[in-house]
């Protein structure tokens, strides 16, 4: 019983630390599934808690573009400069940091990018 108790006890503050820790994309521009004419000069990612943003790459077919991620302390906006040009089509944004639990996240935005 007590044993149980405990476990219980345990699993909700570790579950609470988890979710105060680790940090969810919660805005970016371009936005997930948005149709855009040109690539903004700089791409912006918002995440619901500090991290720290490590490798943030755009993918269209073969072509893998990474990005300079700014350096400095965990934020939870970022401003990359996108100074690149690719072609028309849908591009992949993949991101890697590492929250402030130490635990390394990854997500992904995807959008289009038309003929001008
Ligand atoms: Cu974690």
């Amino acid at each position: 019983m007590w044993i149980r108790v405990l476990t219980l006890v345990a699993v909700s503050i570790f579950g609470a630390h988890v979710a105060q820790a680790h940090s969810k994309l919660s805005g970016s521009n371009p936005a997930m599934g948005s149709v855009i004419a040109e690539l903004p000069p700089v791409i912006t990612l918002t995440f619901a808690n500090p991290m720290r943003l490590a490798v943030v790459t755009l993918t269209e077919n073969e072509t893998v573009v990474r990005l300079d991620v700014p350096r400095g302390p965990a934020a939870t906006v970022f401003d990359i400069p996108a100074d690149t040009a690719l072609a028309p089509g849908l591009i992949t944004l993949d991101w890697r940091g590492i929250g402030s639990d130490g635990h390394v996240q990854t997500g992904t935005v995807s959008f289009t990018l038309t003929e001008q």
